[in-house]
């Protein structure tokens, strides 16, 4: 019954987008080829498993304490595969470094290697999906406030070999799945209160990066995100955005754009387009900023539906990936993985769905008026019955339908944790 009514909601709606130019089995294809990097950290409130691993620190927090966190790697592979199988289309998982398979033993950051990573590769190869990776800079005795920019020759040496085992794990994933690995780099490095040090600093953390960068590793690529301040640094970010942009153009390296890092007026969609013609790819970090960056699931926000209408309008789809990065332990953990899962793909969607071409030129002819009517009209086309379509093509639940799915895994999974 309701397959019919998708059905025949999705042929009205393919009309109604033909005669405004858009072909929707072209942006079902687009939509199919549209990957997530799911970020492992929403499953554990970002713990990670570590033996040694002592509470949360370095500028981020994580709260809620929502029933049914994982609680070891069987436990997060079996929420991701569940989230998995409520989203359309395949996605891509993006690990910590504290997520690795420890197997029981204290390995400092310091020491680790893709030995403890192997079990992922493996699963990622059995499950079809493909792997990125980060380094982990907080949660650890020698975060402190600073690391990579430390004047300590000690601390910042322990965090540079840290980053650098990292990217040669990222390398091997790279390898391992025929695609390069992304890695993303953040750290927390910042001061609480008013320091003079901020060029020493700055200096400091570019020597690491430059140190970090010098080996070649062909088979994965350095994101680099910044941050407009974390928990405990509120007076000062070492890796500024402006920092970062700065150096990634240089270096040729990927920016990260953190939809919660920048000032709460500030557009994070509008440095699609400042961004790319300096930088060969950006990487995205979709998340939902509350009053600060608090990590909030994803939803379909004016911030985040601008972000995706910025890249499609830039012709740019193949130069961004698209990870996300928020964190909530206050609501159940997988419906959180698919609620900013499905919000994310619907704001690409309409976006893939704007007839750009025709406002395009409207506007380039002065017709401001039609501009804005034609985008004003776009908001209720209908762009649901698309979703729901493809929802059914990929053979996952359509609208709320995954509620009841996700019920019966709290009833038979996580309510036993
Ligand atoms: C922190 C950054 C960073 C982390 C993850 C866990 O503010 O956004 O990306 O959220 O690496
Ligand atoms: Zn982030």
């Amino acid at each position: 019954m309701k397959e019919t009514l998708v059905k025949q909601a999705y042929e009205v709606a393919k009309q109604r987008y033909a005669e405004i130019g858009v072909d929707t089995e072209k942006v079902l294809n687009q939509l199919q080829d549209f990957h997530l990097s799911l970020h492992c950290w929403q499953a554990d409130d970002v713990h990670g498993f570590e033996v040694q691993a002592g509470s949360m620190s370095g500028g981020i927090q994580s709260t809620g304490d929502f029933p049914g966190a994982a609680r070891n790697i069987d436990e997060l592979r079996s929420d991701i595969l569940k989230a998995k199988s409520l989203i359309p289309g395949n996605h891509r998982l993006n690990l910590h470094e504290i997520y690795g398979d420890f197997k029981g033993k204290v390995v400092d950051r310091d020491e680790v290697t893709v030995e403890y990573f192997q079990s992922w590769i493996d699963w990622a190869k059995e499950n079809n999906t493909k792997l990125d990776f980060n380094s982990s800079s907080f949660s650890h005795p020698k975060s402190g406030s600073l690391s990579l920019a430390n004047p300590d020759k000690g601390i910042r040496d322990f965090w540079i070999e840290h980053t650098k085992r990292c990217r040669d794990i990222a390398n091997e994933m790279g390898k391992a799945q025929d695609d390069p690995c992304i890695m993303n780099l953040w750290v927390h490095d910042g001061c609480k209160d008013v320091s003079v040090n901020h060029a020493l600093y700055r200096n400091t953390l570019k020597a690491s990066l430059d140190e970090i960068f010098a080996k070649p590793q062909p088979m994965m690529k350095d994101c680099i995100e910044g941050k407009v301040f974390g928990i405990g640094l509120e007076s000062f970010t070492v890796g500024s955005h402006d920092f970062y942009t700065a150096y990634a153009a240089q270096n040729d390296k990927i920016v990260t754009i953190d939809t919660g890092h920048y000032h709460p007026t500030e557009s994070p969609a509008d440095k699609v387009s400042a961004l790319l013609p300096f930088v060969k790819e950006l990487m995205l970090h979709v998340s939902r900023p509350i009053r600060w960056d608090s990590d909030h699931v994803t939803i379909m926000d004016d911030p985040t539906q601008e972000l995706f209408f910025e890249i499609v309008r830039a012709g740019a789809l193949d130069r961004v990936h698209y990870g996300l990065d928020f964190f909530d332990g206050s609501i159940n953990r997988i419906g959180a993985y698919v609620i900013g899962s499905r919000s994310a793909q619907k704001c690409m969607l309409r976006a893939l769905l704007e007839p750009v071409q025709t406002i395009s030129q409207l506007e380039l002819a002065g017709e401001g008026y039609k501009v804005l009517a034609l985008i004003e009209e776009q908001k209720a086309m209908p762009w649901q019955a698309v979703y729901d379509e493809f929802c059914v093509r990929n053979g996952v639940p359509v609208g709320a339908d995954f509620i009841a799915d996700i019920d019966r895994y709290v009833a038979e999974v996580t309510s036993k944790r």
